[in-house]
């Protein structure tokens, strides 16, 4: 520019070169202008100023609070009920000095309500760059706990391509569901009345279930009627022998104590109730202690006549339908003997309700019991008598279903 202005006031008056240094200053103050209105609208020209970390703006979640059992736009539930799976669209927007175009992620960090401990992490996606700044939107998805309801935590922030990171945006989400009542399955029941005493020693069980989670039920509480000590007794889920229970937390609740009656001790009826730490009782169970006498309702043997294998075996199923009407939580055992003539062994075939393909039993607690045994090639011809028996836990036993298996070559 020195070189451009000595060459033309060489040919141009004073008066004239006042004229032109005041037409280039001014031109100096536009281009000065320019060049910063440039810096503002291209990044690329200072893009080795990396020295300001991005700016997260805003960080929203769909919803601030989610039911999981009303809310279904946001949640499925697998596993009956007892976790979730929730979908929640967020959206957040960043800025950066350097451009949009310079944040390279937007990172998102779900905590468990009062925990430092992570559902979830992982990268929005980018929906659109800005000039100044960049959207990034996802539905993010993660699973839950029905027993773990409360305040989760989103965590947001921005990085750029010089790694800087953005300040943290914390969004709160309120997960809650709603409370139900525990739920009480009919009692086990052991009694034992020493000879000569007016008291029984009774030993009972009984599961209890809350879907909201088996820590929510506060007390499990059995009370006799028509005894001479008519008070309030717990059950306990602590796997102590003091009180039989097996299993510490697995929702069996058991408790032993001495029943003295005031008239027949099968005129003492127990009553069962459970309470939740929300206040919401259970359904009432009564059980009485006059013990209701199990029944073999169905026995059958397939196939009922077979050829005996010349080699190998082949298999027989036996299976037995069962009840009692103090539930099928009172079937202490069900069994199948052979019956000669005359009986002389006592061997007995124990049957399974436990769902289990090598017993050949299809659904397990259904009150029918099956048993899959060997046919080999030592058996002998002719038809052979079994007798199935069902036996509760106070000793009363059935016997009344007999079957046949014909056997030949
Ligand atoms: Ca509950
Ligand atoms: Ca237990
Ligand atoms: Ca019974
Ligand atoms: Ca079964």
């Amino acid at each position: 520019m020195k070189k451009a202005r000595s060459q033309m006031s060489d040919v141009r008056s004073q008066k004239e070169n006042k004229k032109f240094l005041l037409l280039l200053l001014l031109i100096a103050h536009y281009s000065l202008f320019m060049f910063f209105i440039g810096c503002e609208k291209t990044p690329t020209e200072r893009i080795d100023d990396n020295s300001k970390p991005p700016f997260l703006l805003s960080a929203t979640t769909d919803a601030d609070s989610i039911n999981v059992d009303f809310d279904t736009l946001y949640t499925v539930s697998p596993d009956s009920g007892k976790t979730f799976t929730l979908s929640l669209p967020v959206v957040a927007i960043a800025r950066d000095s350097q451009g949009g175009g310079s944040i390279s992620s937007l990172h998102f960090t779900i905590f468990k309500p009062r925990s430092s401990s992570v559902v979830k992490s992982g990268v929005l996606h980018r929906d659109s760059t800005n000039f100044d700044s960049a959207w990034f939107s996802s539905v993010v998805t993660f699973r839950m706990k029905r027993t773990e309801p409360g305040i989760y935590r989103f965590e947001f922030y921005a990085e750029d391509n010089a790694r800087w990171k953005s300040n943290a945006v914390s969004v709160p989400l309120l997960i809650t569901r709603k409370n139900s009542p525990p739920i009480l399955g009919l009692p086990t029941l052991q009694r034992h009345t020493p000879i000569g005493s007016d008291s029984s020693f009774i030993t009972i069980s009984l599961s209890v279930t809350d879907s909201n989670g088996i820590e929510n039920v506060q007390n499990v509480l059995v009370r006799p009627q028509n005894a001479v000590d008519s008070s309030f007794q717990l059950m306990y889920d602590d796997g102590l022998y003091e009180h039989r229970d097996i299993f510490p937390g697995d929702g069996i609740f058991s408790t032993v104590f001495w029943i003295t009656p005031v008239d027949s001790i099968n005129k003492v009826v127990l009553k069962f109730f459970a309470i939740d730490f929300t206040g919401d009782t259970s359904n009432i169970v009564h059980r009485s202690l006059q013990n209701q006498l199990p029944a073999i309702l169905f026995a059958n043997i397939f196939p009922d006549s077979a050829r005996i294998p010349t080699s190998g075996s082949i298999p027989i199923l036996f299976s037995a339908t069962v009840s009692d009407s103090d539930g099928l939580g009172d079937i202490d055992e069900v069994y199948f003997r052979r019956i000669y003539s005359p009986d002389t062994s006592y061997f007995h075939f124990p049957l399974f309700d436990d769902g289990e393909i090598a017993s050949g039993d299809s659904v397990a607690n259904d009150g029918t019991y099956s048993i899959i045994l060997p046919l080999s090639s030592s058996a002998t011809v002719g038809s052979k008598q079994y007798r199935f028996f069902v036996r509760d836990k106070f000793g009363a036993i059935d016997s009344s279903g007999t079957r046949f298996l014909y056997l030949h070559n």
